[in-house]
């Protein structure tokens, strides 16, 4: 907490640690309240000079060195302590007492539940004990818990359990002990009356690692998806990247409060319940493909993080890159590589491109930053997953492969940067990849704009590209490669061949499918014995994160919708036809002219619904409409109620236009077997629910839906036909509405949901309803799930309602916001987002929306996460 500018941390500051901590033991006696925590640290010295530790919020109690009390000598600041010393070689033991049940920010150890847990990335081990909380120091770590029996049943730590055993007044311990050496951002603490489920996995060099999943009783029933999930991972990291695990044990702890998705701390991940615990009842598919995935992301990173870490926080996109992008190859794996990429793309477009265009811009090796929670960005994540594929699309499987085994065999057990992952790759491969660091240091959405030109004498057709960032003088050129085709006009694939002195830029795939290789800022691409015009496949699997400029007919896009070889671009063609429909009437909408929903897009739609050869969830996903946010973000300035009633407009005109394809459709994709998580089942509930929602557009379909709803199939039957309810204002929505509650009362995720569909809902008094779930007994500010699922839903998704004209959604989330950052200011800068784009926003917006971020940002104890971004936005 702050009143003056607080201190910016910069890149180019970056100095190498002045001692190393060869080994730490920790002894934590947990008491709720006054929690005494003894650090023994060896410590050696590299450089001259004092001591610093790195600790905030403490008790310090004593200090010893080599045995001798020093506590007094120690001086003690808000951000730390420091002592003098000259010794080369030496103990350093100290002890601190410390508040669990008082850590409402949920950084450090806390309590949730009953139950004791840590979370210490980025910066939470100072709130612990006083280190050198950097990810550059690595040290071997024991650690012994003890605690009270009868509510601690468990005592868990990083690494083997080693030793434990009662003790007297009915406490025990227990004692773990980590082999790997690791940054204390790796380390973790769980205890608390705990069930376990438990399995074994036998590596491919045949040891059997325990694997136990640890939560509160009530969720026993809930783990089975998440333990096969980490297996599926196990065995996947062997055989994709030969990556084996490498303790006896791996553990998994649910917790109901937590800032973010999960923590891959060493052996003892630590999960958001909501990426745990599923059942076909209470959980949907999206719940399912989340679970997969972040235990699959958690599991990654025990290679990617953990085994080679990173020097610094600036490096965070070396192992959150690779690491998504790893954790996107594994579900592209498991269920479909077609459907995978586009949802990534999606996810990429409406969250991260709106953040790279905002204030909140940076590289995805950031260069500054006042507060590092802030920088666990969509781009470090997101964008930094797509540039890590832009090697593995340039080098190939194998090539990618072998930059992979190079990194850990030059990498393993040390802290490096994003260079040293470059270099691996481009070692590996006899390669200069040099160019590719363009992509670490810039930030904004490139923008590619292409051209063809087609020369029937000659036959040869031409591409001119140019590639650029909005905003960025001095911009230097990327590598980009742009997948690529061409079809003739009655959509088939032509044969593509490159001009001789092209043959080293254009790279093919396969006799149609080719890659260009775009390093200059402008470029031609040319090829030979094109026989007629040809139409272009572009960016075939969205093969880099830019934005794509050509001129394209909606003719052409329909043919690419229905022809192309490449699902994404098959996807993209249509939801651009979509766009521009939605477009065209809120253009209509301001003048006095009639617009209808033109034929070519009606038959383009007929054509994919029937097609039956085609992957159900590909045609659910290419005849979803754009969201509002995205059709938003095509616009200087966002008119969020022409958008909102152009939206609805399309959609009710599709609905009717093809009513008996959509009734077709939804009867064809219906199945009353049991519940299962696999890749046709979900394809069908896709598909079978977009056409509900189109259904749920047309009076005489209404009942199909509360009838769904009614049939509690799956959550994901039963969600979908709730959000269709609501969102149309049918007559037994608040029948549903109570009926879910009663049904769920109790279980967090599934309350979780209710208060999100509600929030999400546009309409007239979407406010008032928001307003009216903050008084709801169940809504809590101190449950990070919770606080989402209202105010991040409703500010980040119902524009409605957020942006009304009187600024009264403004007003509500700002007071919600103030309060959330007494008790938690990572959450509380989060929920910042959607007010940082109010330059998107008519003149009496804007001046609202920053008046709301001014009030937040005046405030005697406003935190450092929400200073930064409150301040950055306004600057
Ligand atoms: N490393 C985790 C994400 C994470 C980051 C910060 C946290 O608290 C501030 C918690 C988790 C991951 O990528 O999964
Ligand atoms: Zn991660």
């Amino acid at each position: 907490m702050t009143k003056s500018a607080p201190k910016v941390n910069y890149l180019k500051d970056y100095q190498t640690p002045a001692f190393t901590v060869d080994s730490v033991f920790l002894e934590f006696l947990l008491q709720p309240e006054a929690t005494q925590v003894t650090n023994r640290m060896q410590i050696g010295r590299l450089r001259a000079g004092d001591l610093w530790l790195d600790g905030e919020s403490l008790d310090l109690l004593s200090v010893h060195l080599d045995g001798e009390d020093v506590t007094s000598q120690c001086r003690v600041e808000e951000t730390g302590l420091s002592l003098s010393t000259d010794k080369e070689q030496f103990e350093l033991e100290i002890v601190t007492r410390i508040n669990p049940e008082k850590n409402t920010a949920l950084e450090g150890l806390y309590r949730t539940s009953g139950n004791y847990c840590t979370q210490c990335e980025a910066e939470g081990f100072r709130k612990i004990t006083y280190f050198f909380d950097r990810p550059d120091v690595l040290s071997v770590f024991t650690t012994k818990v003890v605690a009270d029996k009868s509510q601690n049943r468990y005592l868990l730590a990083n690494g083997n359990l080693t030793e434990s055993g009662d003790l007297p007044n009915g406490q025990h311990y227990a004692v773990w002990q980590d082999p790997f050496k690791k940054p204390c951002y790796l380390f973790a603490l769980v205890a608390g009356n705990l069930e376990k489920i438990s399995d074994t996995f036998r590596t491919q060099d045949g040891r059997d690692v325990a694997l136990e999943i640890y939560v509160e009783p009530r969720n026993i029933d809930k783990c089975e998806h998440a333990m096969e999930s980490l297996k599926r991972s196990m065995a996947w990291d062997e055989s994709r990247f030969g990556l084996i695990y490498d303790l006896d044990i791996y553990m998994i702890v649910a917790v109901d409060d937590f800032n973010m998705g999960a923590m891959e701390n060493k052996g003892l991940n630590v999960f958001n319940s909501k990426f745990v615990l599923a059942k076909p009842e209470s959980a949907t598919d999206v719940d399912y493909e989340g679970i997969e995935a972040v235990i699959g992301h958690e599991y990654f990173h025990n290679w990617t993080g953990n085994r080679v870490t990173c020097r610094d926080w600036f490096q965070l996109t070396l192992k959150e890159g690779l690491t998504v992008f790893r954790d996107q190859e594994f579900t592209a794996d498991m269920l479909s590589p077609a459907v995978k990429r586009i949802e990534d793309v999606k996810r990429l477009r409406s969250n991260q491109f709106p953040e790279d265009a905002g204030p909140m811009s940076h590289p995805i090796q950031p260069q500054s930053y006042i507060e590092m929670n802030n920088f666990y960005t969509m781009t470090v994540y997101e964008k930094g997953a797509e540039v890590v594929r832009l090697y593995h699309t340039l080098l190939g499987e194998g090539g990618f492969r072998k930059g992979m085994d190079l990194y850990f065999e030059r990498h393993d057990g040390q802290a490096v940067t994003v260079q040293d992952f470059r270099n691996a790759m481009a070692d590996a491969n006899g390669v200069d990849l040099q160019q590719m660091h363009n992509w670490y240091v810039q930030s904004g959405t490139p923008v590619l704009k292409i051209e063809s030109e087609y020369d029937a004498q000659m036959q040869t057709l031409t591409v001119n590209c140019e590639q650029s960032l909005p905003e960025t003088e001095d911009f230097k050129p990327l590598l980009i490669p742009i997948g690529f085709g061409m079809l003739n006009s009655e959509g088939h694939s032509l044969q593509l061949q490159p001009i001789e002195s092209h043959l080293q830029t254009v790279e093919l795939r396969s006799e149609t499918n080719a890659v260009l290789k775009m390093t200059k800022a402008q470029q031609q691409f040319v090829f030979n014995g094109v026989q007629t015009q040809p139409i272009l496949s572009l960016l075939r699997g969205f093969s880099a994160p830019v934005k794509l400029s050509y001129d394209y007919s909606d003719q052409e896009l329909a043919l690419l919708a229905s022809a192309d070889e490449d699902s994404f671009v098959r996807w993209e063609a249509m939801q651009t036809l979509l766009l521009r429909t939605v477009q065209a009437k809120v253009a209509a909408l301001k003048s006095v002219e009639e617009y209808a929903v033109p034929q070519l897009l009606v038959d383009t739609a007929e054509k994919l619904l029937l097609d039956h050869s085609l992957d159900p969830a590909l045609v659910a996903m290419s005849l979803t409409l754009p969201e509002l946010g995205y059709i938003g973000e095509q616009y200087r300035e966002v008119d969020v109620d022409a958008i909102h009633q152009a939206h609805n407009w399309l959609k009710n005109g599709l609905a009717q236009a093809l009513q008996d394809e959509w009734r077709n459709t939804y009867l064809r994709m219906q199945d009353d077997s049991e519940y299962r998580y696999d890749k046709r089942q979900i394809a069908e509930r896709m598909l079978k629910n977009v056409a509900l929602a189109y259904l749920g557009c047309l009076a005489q379909h209404q009942e199909r839906v509360f009838e769904q709803y009614r049939a509690q199939h799956n959550m994901t039957d039963v969600l979908a036909a709730m959000k269709i309810m609501l969102h149309q204002g049918h007559s037994q929505t608040d029948q549903a509405l109570q009926d879910f509650y009663q049904r769920w009362r109790g279980d967090n995720l599934v309350i979780d949901k209710w208060f999100a569909m509600q929030a999400e809902t546009q309409n007239e008094t979407a406010l008032e309803k928001a307003q009216s779930l903050l008084s709801h007994p169940d809504f809590s500010l101190t449950n990070p799930n919770r606080v989402r699922s209202l105010l991040g839903v409703f500010a980040r998704l119902n524009l409605v309602g957020f942006h009304r004209a009187d600024g009264a959604g403004y007003q509500m989330v700002a007071e919600q916001i103030i309060k959330v950052d007494e008790l938690n200011p990572q959450i509380a800068a989060r929920l910042l987002g959607p007010f940082t784009h109010w330059k998107r926003y008519d003149a009496e917006r804007q001046k609202l929306m920053r008046a709301a971020l001014q009030r937040i940002l005046d405030r005697d104890n406003v935190s450092k996460d929400v200073y930064e971004i409150a301040s950055k936005s306004l600057a």
